[in-house]
């Protein structure tokens, strides 16, 4: 009927209020954006006050360049993400069933797509809208005659114009910039619209809805598709401001997704191939939830993940790490679409790199899909995503033959990647899409609709969900309070009384056997950790082994058997994390292996995502696998990543601590620095409370007026070392002070006083002991102190012998130490 309304001569009024309407609402935008930009109309999400109640940085005003107001936000927008998520579980039914009202959105259609033509949006009446795509189609085709009683025909049209808006606004925003990456933007725009128009269920309302669909763009540098469809679909993170401020300090479109950053970013991403490894993260995380708390009449973890990857992470080994655990764990909701273009920034893909990436996901258990041309035929790849995708009992590979830099004259090569368009290329776009003589950031207002149209159905299924859960909560109650524990991102109460408490009498053990009794301990009453070792479960001492393993066969199980894949491990981990459904994920391996997954451990830090990694044998006193597996710089590097808190505990006591620090920080990394050697449960003076210092006196016998002579300060094993070497020198009638320097981060967080009380800077004989790296030590010994540390490579040999060796005796301490003392 909306087709025959269109063909019919309703006529030329119908077109004339259509079209001022669409120019008086690119009025309000242009002009306003201009001055003070606040978005004004009803079906343009304005920033400010939202619906949970939650300030939401507003951005007001001439604020390029006004580096606190956007530092402000992005530090709101961080605080923003954690009380939504914190909130997630309810929602605002009131005020979701208003806007229901007001843009007459269709009920849930189960994620399937919507045709545009079904439905109005935004107040807008159907006439309207149709008689307004009819000009804008019309002015496409260059006034041509359409098949206008087609419908397939028609959305087709609208699905094309909606994608050319995307790509002008790329153009615009990286020309705007004088930076930015269109490349991929142009060449995937198709890909982005069908997910975002047709595909994903999400709400721009309530970015962090638990039962969203998550979204990772592993191809980073392409964060225009993403910051543009956000503001598209109405992301209140993105407006059309922020696009105007792309790549400029404190915006909220920086050069590379961060999830910190801007709500409905889900993962950072930049570094390629670490978005796959995420994007897997979330889907196991997905099949986890699923299987543990799914009933057969009660469904309420069901979502897909999808990920949008390119020549650079096919490249990367940690993709194919991340892809093998994938297809072997059978993560079927998971889908990856290969932006497969032939190109990076160096020229074509052939100079480096010739297999069959397809087949490689082939071999590796995924189901393949190939769309040869996505341009002239968006239906295949619609059904591929929304269709065959959706029923694989596989992961899918949708490996889309795209052409970087689409619509540019510099489309299908490597000059594409990066930078911006000159006069005559944009001129060529204009006229070749019909966008003459239209503002920068001119964006249709049906364009507007039609993702609103299907953002508005995300809104529906949220509101869907809560009532699912409400069901769920009367009909399993256990499970759901456990559920709804999990999701709120709080710890359970009191859980830290699970911890063991070790006696003086304690077996002695290495620290990473200590840690497995606490491991094994708070899996008991945390339902949220899960993890795994990287093939050394048994060294590292990391299963619980209360729980079975995640398998496909049980994927409720908790154990994650990761493989010899550190790299992905990693990735993975920071994927679960940043689910943000109160999983706590734990990757373990050797010390020495941390660098195969640094990179994946820095994004761990800079998006906040709290994984635990556990990581034994950390130092030359593992002894006889000598100098390959005996970690030597590796602390101090992993030290030197900002927001990442190394632990080295010395005993049991101090690894009840650790964990502690460990679980109680759940939007911060931290390593737990274990031995293999044996150290005893309990040095005297040493403490889990001490540990939350991060530094702390275990040992002195001054006058409790007068102060030290010398300090010696140690981490590890080597405390015990210390305490040995204290206890010969005061056998001489030295006043030594021994510290415990576990946690450097926590320890340069304390007060001056409470710094200066453990280490005066009145004493200036100091000694560190550490069977690792000396850099970074004497900031801690200052210059007149020493640093006993392992200045070359360690040696296979008996550990004792290693240590004594390297000095690592109390015999050595305490030469040093009487050396020390006798200087001047
Ligand atoms: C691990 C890593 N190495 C190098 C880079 C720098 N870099 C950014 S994009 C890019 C080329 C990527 O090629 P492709 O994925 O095909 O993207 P396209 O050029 O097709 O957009 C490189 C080398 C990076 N971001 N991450
Ligand atoms: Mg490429």
């Amino acid at each position: 009927m909306v087709v025959n309304l269109l063909g019919s001569g309703i006529g030329k009024y119908i077109f004339f209020v259509s079209r001022y309407c669409g120019e008086l609402l690119r009025f309000f935008r242009v002009t306003l954006s201009t001055g003070s930009y606040v978005c004004t109309c009803s079906e343009f999400p304005s920033t400010g006050e939202s619906k949970d109640g939650v300030q939401t940085p507003k951005l007001s005003g001439n604020w390029k360049g006004d580096r606190s107001k956007l530092e402000g936000a992005k530090a709101s927008s961080s605080f923003l993400r954690r009380a939504k998520m914190a909130q997630s579980v309810r929602a605002d039914s009131q005020s979701l069933k208003d806007e229901q009202v007001q843009t007459g959105r269709p009920g849930s259609q189960n994620g399937q797509s919507v045709p545009s033509q079904m439905v109005n949006g935004n107040g807008r009446s159907k006439e309207d809208s149709s008689k307004a795509w009819k000009e804008e189609i019309t002015r496409m085709l260059g006034g041509k005659e359409g098949n206008w009683s087609d419908s397939q025909w028609l959305q087709a049209q609208i699905d094309k114009r909606c994608v050319d808006n995307m790509r002008m606004l790329v153009v615009d925003s990286v020309n705007t910039a004088k930076a930015g990456h269109p490349g991929l933007p142009l060449g995937m725009a198709e890909v982005g619209y069908v997910l975002w128009r047709h595909t994903m269920k999400y709400n721009p309302k309530n970015p962090n809805w638990f039962n969203r669909d998550r979204f990772v763009l592993s191809a980073g540098h392409g964060c225009l598709l993403q910051y543009i469809t956000l503001h598209l679909s109405g992301y209140d993170s993105v407006q059309i401001e922020d696009l105007k401020q792309l790549c400029q300090i404190g915006s909220r479109t920086p050069g590379h997704p961060e999830n910190v950053t801007t709500d409905g970013i889900e993962v950072t991403t930049g570094p390629l191939g670490q978005g796959v490894a995420n994007a897997v993260g979330l889907a196991l995380a997905e099949k986890h939830l699923a299987a543990r708390f799914n009933k057969d009449d009660a469904v309420i973890v069901d979502h897909r993940t999808f990920c949008i990857m390119g020549d650079g992470c096919a490249m990367e080994g940690i993709a194919n790490e991340a892809a093998s655990l994938a297809g072997n764990m059978k993560l079927n909701k998971l889908t990856v679409i290969y932006d497969d273009n032939h190109n990076t920034i160096d020229g074509p893909t052939s100079l480096t790199f010739s297999e069959d990436v397809g087949k490689r996901f082939e071999a590796l258990g995924w189901n393949r899909i190939v769309i040869d041309d996505i341009y002239h035929d968006i239906s295949s790849f619609k059904n591929a995503v929304l269709t065959e995708a959706a029923k694989s009992d596989k992961p899918t590979f949708i490996q889309v033959k795209s052409r970087i830099g689409r619509e540019s004259v510099k489309e299908d090569t490597a000059k594409a990647h990066h930078g911006t368009f000159d006069e005559e290329d944009v001129k060529h776009m204009h006229k070749n899409l019909h966008w003459e003589d239209r503002e920068p950031f001119y964006v249709i207002p049906q364009v507007y609709e039609e993702f609103t149209n299907h953002a508005n159905h995300g809104v529906a299924e949220e509101e869907e969900w809560n009532k699912s859960l409400e069901d769920y909560s009367r009909k399993y109650p256990n499970e759901a309070r456990e559920f709804k524990q999990l999701i709120s991102g709080q710890l359970p109460d009191n859980w830290e009384e699970a911890l063991p408490q070790f006696s003086a009498d304690e077996k002695i053990d290495a620290t990473r056997g200590y840690s497995e009794k606490c491991l094994n301990a708070v899996s008991k009453v945390l339902p949220g950790l899960i993890g795994g070792s990287a093939d050394l479960a048994s060294s590292n001492k990391v299963y619980m082994s209360d729980f079975p393993d995640f398998s496909p066969d049980t994927p409720e199980g908790r154990n994650v058997r990761y493989g010899i894949r550190e790299h992905a491990m990693a990735g993975i981990s920071n994927g679960i994390a940043l689910h943000n459904s109160g999983l706590i994920p734990i990757a373990a391996t050797f010390l020495i292996f941390s660098d195969y997954m640094k990179n994946a451990m820095r994004l761990s830090a800079l998006s906040e995502a709290g994984v635990i990694y556990i990581l034994t044998h950390d130092s030359i006193g593992l002894g006889e696998d000598g100098p390959t597996h005996q970690p030597v710089e590796q602390l101090v590097g992993l030290r030197a990543i900002p927001g990442m808190y190394v632990l080295r505990p010395a005993d049991a006591n101090e690894v009840v601590g650790a964990y502690k620090v460990a679980i109680s920080r759940r939007h911060e990394p931290t390593v737990l620095s274990l031995s293999r050697q044996k150290v005893s449960a309990n040095i005297a003076g040493s403490s889990p409370e001490g540990v939350l210092k991060g530094g702390y006196v275990v040992s002195d016998n001054t006058d409790s007026n007068g102060l030290p002579e010398l300090i010696l300060i140690g981490t590890g094993t080597e405390l015990a070392l210390c305490e040995a070497a204290a206890e010969n020198l005061r056998h001489d009638g030295k006043k030594v002070r021994v510290v415990s320097l576990v946690c450097w981060q926590l320890f340069d967080q304390q007060s001056e006083e409470y710094r200066e009380k453990i280490l005066p800077s009145k004493v200036e004989k100091r000694i560190s002991v550490e069977a690792g790296s000396p850099l970074g030590w004497r900031e801690y010994v200052g210059s007149k102190g020493k640093v006993l540390a392992v200045y070359t490579f360690g040696c296979s040999g008996a550990y004792t012998e290693v240590f004594k060796k390297y000095g690592f005796t109390a015999e050595n301490i305490t030469k040093v130490a009487q050396e020390l003392l006798a200087e001047a």
